[in-house]
């Protein structure tokens, strides 16, 4: 069974739990701690991400030692081409669609294709939409962010992003966002939307997990939370909140 196999077996069960994490934010060794606890308390998917920076060493080495850790899918969220690897189950191939920036939206992906089909790795196609406030990324990869007033832009990306033939549409409030996708929001793209839509971004308490499963999120991504003391508790009671 391939990953996105997976999810749909997952999605048929309700809303899936995805936990990001950062290569840059501590050594491999704690990543690979921070995964196995994850999956402990039942997160579905681990994806490794970030802003750009990135080292190929650090990436190879974060991977091995969450993979050594976990039976859990572990997936790759590229933000360019300058470090990859071959040992993650699939790779998001995104697009960054509000990006002003075209090596964001089509131009780092161009320049790893033919590898990427050539290692025939799954690659799973995912349009990608910052909202405001966009915490760390709207800079990094200068976006125009969506307003957390436009649900109507908001909703005409995804639809956008769906009619391209993307499996996933990711909307995300940014790295350490200080609150999540507005529910309003979230009920207004997934009333237009017809494939699995993915919230992240400020997702800190089950509260906030709730209001956005209830929303209509179908996978929802927490990264922040695991960077702070106490993180097995709260990523539980995130996971209770998601799987009730
Ligand atoms: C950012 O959606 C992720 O891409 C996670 O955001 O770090 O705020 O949980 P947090």
């Amino acid at each position: 069974m391939n990953v996105t196999q997976y999810l749909d077996e997952k999605l048929k069960n309700g809303t899936v739990h995805i936990t990001l994490i950062d290569p840059m934010k501590q050594s491999p060794d704690a990543a690979g701690r921070l995964a196995l606890t994850a999956q402990e308390v039942g997160s579905d998917l681990i994806l490794v991400g970030g802003l750009s920076g990135l080292s190929q060493r650090n990436l190879v080495d974060t991977t091995r030692s969450i993979k050594e850790k976990i039976s859990i899918p572990l997936v790759y969220s590229p933000t360019g081409a300058e470090a990859l690897c071959f040992t993650f189950d699939a790779l998001l191939f995104g697009s960054l669609l509000n990006s002003k920036n075209p090596s964001y939206v089509f131009g780092s992906q161009a320049q790893a294709a033919i590898i990427l089909k050539r290692m025939e790795l799954e690659t799973i196609p995912v349009g990608y939409i910052v909202v405001e406030p966009g915490i760390k990324m709207g800079e990094a990869a200068n976006i125009e962010l969506v307003s957390r007033e436009n649900y109507w832009l908001a909703a005409n990306y995804a639809v956008a992003a769906e009619l391209f033939g993307m499996k996933y549409i990711y909307f995300d409030s940014g790295l350490g966002a200080a609150q999540p996708i507005p529910a309003g929001m979230i009920r207004a793209v997934k009333k237009e939307l017809s494939v699995p839509l993915i919230v992240g971004g400020g997702i800190r308490t089950a509260v906030d997990a709730r209001r956005v499963r209830q929303a209509g999120a179908d996978m929802v991504v927490t990264g922040t939370i695991i960077e702070n003391a106490g993180y097995r508790e709260r990523l539980r009671s995130i996971l209770s909140a998601l799987k009730d």
